[in-house]
């Protein structure tokens, strides 16, 4: 069934059957304090805000069987997949692999690269290991969505100008059509978090469309309901 959403910067549509909700690295690392963003001189409370707009879609879309992606950013244990240029970028307190107070920084199986509890990947759900910034980089997430029919996106998660866009336009340049949730993203930087709605949105949607979490969770509850009718 086709689902209809009033979005920006026009109507949306999306079929629940070929449309995955991408949720980019919720990570204790982003989202808590002691991980790499705090590393970094960054204020996480802003985007642990989102977590329970998040957590209300992710139930909706469990409950109408919709497909999730969950993303991780982070990199093996030696470094081979992080280039010497993204370790040495900025001047963060920690840098990736060092040992912090949630493990090694942003290493695969250190407790701060494990996704947010309340937003822990269910059975069935796919969870992508990205090295880069785009889940599409050094992945197989084009595959997996396309061997599923995946046509349509709905991204969330953090932040909103690195993975979250990188990612969306990552999507768009393979043909995905899609819809970024407003408060389902969230930056350390308001004024980059609004940049990047504005961005997607111009130019006709020239990146994808924007609309809130609660416009989703309401065209899915009306499908449930005429479903029920039925
Ligand atoms: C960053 C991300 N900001 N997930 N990663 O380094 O946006």
């Amino acid at each position: 069934m086709k689902l209809h959403l009033d979005a920006q910067p026009f109507g949306y549509e999306f079929d629940v059957a070929k449309t995955a909700l991408v949720i980019i690295d919720m990570q204790r690392d982003f989202v808590e304090p002691g991980g790499f963003g705090a590393s970094l001189g960054n204020d996480v409370r802003p985007l642990q805000a989102i977590v329970p707009a998040l957590q209300n879609l992710l139930h909706a879309w469990r409950q109408v069987g919709g497909f999730v992606v969950h993303t991780r950013e982070g990199h093996r244990p030696d470094l081979s997949d992080c280039p010497p240029a993204k370790v040495n970028r900025g001047s963060p307190a920690l840098r990736i692999g060092d040992e912090g107070p949630m493990g090694r920084v942003l290493i695969w199986g250190a407790a701060g690269h494990a996704i947010i509890p309340e937003l822990a990947p269910a059975s069935g759900e796919l969870v992508v290991d990205k090295p880069g910034k785009g889940a599409f980089y050094g992945t197989y997430l084009n595959e997996a969505l396309q061997v599923r029919g995946i046509t349509h996106l709905l991204i969330t998660g953090v932040t909103t100008e690195v993975c979250v866009q990188t990612t969306m336009r990552e999507a768009n340049d393979r043909g995905y059509e899609c819809l970024l949730i407003e408060d389902a993203t969230e930056s350390y930087f308001p004024a980059f978090k609004q940049a990047v709605l504005d961005m997607v949105r111009a130019q006709g949607a020239i990146v994808g469309w924007t609309a809130r979490s609660e416009q989703v969770i309401g065209a899915l509850n009306l499908s449930t309901e005429e479903g029920a009718r039925a």
